[in-house]
């Protein structure tokens, strides 16, 4: 991590959940004429908020302190279906969101969201920072978005409280969470789970009351939200990678000098180099500390199965030919 941002970290973290709405009402930060409010779901010391915060440094430096990036961490602006609505609406400048509850929103983020689309990280990072990225952020223009940069999120995984999945039999009938999206619903209906939908911040308490069985996500989100203190059986399906996305209101940057439009697009791009080390690091660190807790940790045994199992949504989501060949060009590239 670059000076930058352990600076901002340290000095951020400690804006505790009051003082952000404090200074949400108050409006932009005093320092700089213009403080873009971001959502973010996850907490304070989480990478996506950290990148986002290093987006927010490295505008204060370029534009001589014009510029500025205050992120509204732990859900302190609502769920992230909410703050998406907000951005759409113009009353919220940037979010920084999973791609999966924009899969209504941008047909485009539907084909980052199949299963099994990426074979690994190289693979994601080749595509996202090439020019197929660039076509997809591209896209976000037309539904009142503007899409800045893409963030690493590893892959998503399948975690119980009861029965420990190992295969598809285990998944059979098993009330499974998961973000606010059709795809998602219908890859767990593929895999014979029953999916809840159900916002982020309500997982904990369906995990605690029995109304879900599990939930799928990364080890860093797994550790961060406790969830594997309730559910601490976590099975690497690797069903689904599903990118972090950052994105501004169209209205907010049609109202954007051309010269603030750059600075905003290149912070936001070279957040992302910052975001993929802080992202290898915490992953590491996440998996080690639940493995430490006691977590059980399970492969899939019938992999090849489970795959056959989720291929039929393909043809049922990507039925436009140029989402289809979308998905096609991104599984050729090498
Ligand atoms: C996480 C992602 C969040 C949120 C969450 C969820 O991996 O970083 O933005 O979408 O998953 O499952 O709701």
């Amino acid at each position: 991590m670059t000076r930058l941002a352990t600076c901002r970290i340290s000095r951020r973290g400690m804006l505790g959940f009051a003082a952000g709405v404090l200074a949400m009402l108050a409006g932009p930060l005093q320092a700089a004429d213009t403080a873009f409010r971001s959502a973010d779901t996850h907490g304070g010391d989480y990478p996506t908020v950290a990148a986002v915060e290093y987006m927010g440094d490295l505008l204060v430096e370029r534009s001589g302190g014009r510029l500025d990036v205050k992120v509204f961490h732990s859900r302190a602006l609502g769920e992230e279906k909410d703050t998406i609505a907000m951005v759409e609406a113009g009353a919220l400048d940037i979010v920084r969101t999973s791609l999966a509850p924009l899969n209504d929103v941008v047909p485009e983020t539907r084909v980052l969201s199949m299963p099994f689309l990426f074979r690994d990280a190289d693979h994601f990072h080749t595509v996202l920072s090439g020019p197929i990225g660039r076509e997809i952020l591209d896209a976000f223009s037309a539904h009142g978005f503007i899409g800045l940069a893409f963030y690493d999120s590893g892959a998503r995984s399948f975690y119980t409280r009861e029965t420990p999945v190992r295969s598809l039999a285990d998944l059979k009938g098993l009330k499974i969470r998961i973000q606010d999206s059709d795809l998602v619903a219908a890859t767990m209906r593929a895999l014979g789970a029953e999916p809840v939908k159900m916002p982020f911040g309500q997982v904990l308490t369906g995990l605690l009351t029995g109304i879900i069985d599990g939930a799928e996500n990364n080890w860093p989100s797994y550790e961060s939200t406790g969830h594997f203190e309730t559910a601490g059986h976590y099975t690497l399906s690797r069903h689904l990678m599903i990118p972090e996305v950052v994105v501004m209101s169209k209205k907010v940057w049609d109202g954007l000098s051309a010269e603030d439009q750059a600075l905003v697009r290149e912070a936001a791009s070279e957040s992302q180099t910052v975001m993929r080390n802080l992202w290898e690091a915490r992953a590491r660190q996440s998996e080690a500390a639940v493995r430490a807790a006691g977590v059980q940790v399970y492969d899939m045994e019938d992999r090849d199965a489970v795959r056959a199992a989720v291929a039929p949504v393909y043809d049922q989501f990507l039925t436009d030919p140029r989402l289809r060949s979308l998905a096609d060009r991104i599984q050729a590239v090498k």
